[in-house]
């Protein structure tokens, strides 16, 4: 018996663990994976993919890449012959799904940052065809607009490294006297952190910095990382649980829905 996984490029941290997990909490299962990684998000790919696992004997897929609700929806119906499971769809979505509390985490960061005094920001969003980029940034908003705070800057960046170094040159010029910048995830903060080096923006100026996920490597950033974690191991057994729950019970339109904790890690890139 075996999985499929369908997910974003494997190039980004926390796909890649994420996929680490599953396949390693499926092996415990004696299950294989099978992983796709399309390069668009078209039902007609899609699609596509789940043809070629049911060719493979496969009847449990998990889906780790950014779904519209539509177009998740209409692959769950289409395909009831498949236990599908998702881990990136916006909230509402009438499908099986498990993702972290975006709310917990990103209304943190900004609590943290204010109670240190923090009143000038700027956001590095995720690109905006994530829901999980959504997601935390309206969050970000949402939390900024509750504390009376209405002149934050918003850039939005890959997810990558290179593209949090290049934003903060932006952020900065449009807002010199910007004191923290919160950024959806600890790849593109370790751009930010280089930029902010370069830009002599240390020591006594410094720029408070927040990162998303909690990588492995995020406590060796110059400064470690401030950061929310995410259990990417705990996402992958849970969602190797659930699918596999899901393929051995008999209606379709049974769905699964679960929301998993995140934590502010407290480091020093936060003052
Ligand atoms: C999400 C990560 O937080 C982000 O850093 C990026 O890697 C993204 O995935 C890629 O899709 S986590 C996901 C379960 C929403």
């Amino acid at each position: 018996p075996a999985l499929g996984l369908i997910t974003s490029s494997l190039t980004y941290h926390a796909p890649s663990q994420i996929a680490a997990a599953i396949k390693s909490h499926a092996e415990e299962k004696h299950l294989q994976v099978s992983v796709a990684m399309p390069k668009g998000a078209q039902f007609e790919s899609l699609q596509a993919v789940l043809n070629e696992f049911r060719a493979q004997n496969i009847r449990g897929v998990i889906a780790n890449l950014p779904l519209e609700s539509s177009l998740a929806e209409r692959l769950t119906q289409e395909n009831d012959d498949l236990a599908c499971l998702f881990l990136d769809v916006p909230p509402e979505t009438d499908v099986s799904c498990i993702r972290f509390d975006h709310q917990e985490g990103s209304g943190a960061c900004v609590k943290h940052l204010w109670e240190l005094g923090h009143r000038q920001f700027g956001l590095l969003a995720g690109p905006a065809h994530s829901i999980s980029a959504r997601l935390r940034l309206g969050c970000w908003r949402e939390s900024l607009h509750r504390i009376g705070v209405s002149n934050a800057i918003t850039v939005w960046g890959d997810w990558s490294a290179s593209s949090g170094w290049a934003k903060t040159f932006e952020l900065i010029h449009a807002n010199p006297r910007i004191s923290a910048i919160i950024v959806a995830n600890d790849q593109m903060a370790l751009g930010v952190l280089s930029a902010l080096t370069q830009l002599k923006r240390t020591g006594a100026s410094a720029v408070s910095v927040t990162g998303y996920d909690d990588t492995a490597d995020s406590l060796f950033f110059q400064p470690a990382l401030t950061t929310v974690a995410q259990d990417f191991d705990l996402l992958g057994q849970r969602a190797v649980e659930c699918v596999t729950a899901l393929m051995n019970q008999s209606d379709p339109r049974k769905r699964v829905l679960e929301l998993l904790p995140t934590r502010l890690v407290v480091r020093e890139s936060t003052y």
